[in-house]
């Protein structure tokens, strides 16, 4: 499940890199065939079976509508100066993906920009949530809506579904939702999305989700003799920063982007492009080899100079 996400995203990084530079070299490209390229990118990592649902991809108002999927025929352009909603995943042989990212390709509004931060600080506290064993997950849901609460905005969806591993992209029992009948533990080993967010009707949609897995977290306490549970990411794929307005962020929240940040650099650029990079990457390794050859030479002469 970890592999499969880090395949997945080094197909994003290839993705989002070419939609930015078509949309600045001003190329039109509908919401269908900006989904269309994600799956070419995609279906070139290894293991890749299918998509894991029907891609949402929303420019402006569109990205507003929860469940919207585009049709060929009625899309619309995706907009340079609107936010642009993508929410996508993949079935591998090995794991299941289901990411959710907003964009903008210019300059976006300060109510954008505000939106667009608050449903961040949701995401980082449901990340960063540190819970007793046997809680379930609608006791985390208002963490994730808090933010947007003190201004009275909300969304309409739940916070967090269960995903199967090269099974059901929602798949129960567990979920994070503020539907509180769902009592079900969320346990080690469970995965669930973190995905809160926020829709203007008529205007944007904006949503940020990440899978997670439920993991032990080592607390200097044990309250109560149990254990204490968190979470794991399992999705590696940069967050827009000129969506964030830093002043509503706290230092923390702020340590917390740049540390994902530079996990993602760490755990996805060492992944050879499946395509054009193992040519590289051997000649790289090759390069490495033959430096270390060159330098051992040079301190074995160095040695018998220096008798
Ligand atoms: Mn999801």
């Amino acid at each position: 499940m970890r592999n499969c996400h880090l395949r997945d995203a080094a197909a994003l990084a290839q993705f989002w890199a070419w939609l930015e530079e078509e949309i600045h070299k001003d190329v039109k490209l509908t919401e269908v065939e900006v989904a269309d390229k994600l799956l070419e990118f995609r279906s070139k990592q290894s293991g890749f079976m299918d998509t894991s649902f029907d891609t949402i991809s929303g420019s402006g108002a569109n990205g507003a509508i929860i469940h919207y999927k585009p049709e060929p025929e009625s899309c619309s352009i995706v907009e340079a100066n609107k936010l642009f909603l993508l929410d996508s995943g993949a079935q591998y042989v090995d794991g299941t993906t289901d990411i959710t990212r907003t964009v903008h390709f210019t300059e976006p509004t300060a109510r954008e920009k505000d939106c667009f931060t608050r449903v961040l600080k949701g995401h980082i506290a449901i990340d960063q949530a540190v819970f007793p064993e046997n809680t379930p997950g609608f006791v985390l849901d208002a963490f994730a809506r808090s933010s947007l609460w003190k201004t009275g905005l909300d969304y309409r969806h739940g916070t967090g579904h269960g995903v199967g591993a090269a099974l059901n992209v929602h798949e129960g029992p567990q979920s994070i939702s503020f539907r509180y009948g769902n009592l079900t533990p969320l346990q080690k080993g469970m995965i669930v999305s973190n995905e809160p967010g926020y829709y203007e009707d008529h205007a944007f949609g904006i949503r940020i989700e990440n899978l997670l897995s439920v993991k032990e977290v080592d607390t200097p306490n044990r309250f109560g003799g149990i254990e204490y549970l968190g979470f794991e990411k399992l999705t590696f794929t940069p967050i827009q920063a000129k969506l964030i307005d830093l002043t509503l962020l706290s230092a923390e929240e702020i340590t917390w982007l740049n540390d994902y940040h530079s996990q993602v650099w760490e755990k996805v650029r060492i992944r050879p492009d499946p395509i054009i990079n193992p040519s590289f990457f051997v000649l790289y390794l090759l390069l490495i080899h033959i430096c270390n050859i060159v330098l051992f030479l040079l301190s074995t002469l160095i040695i018998l100079i220096s008798r």
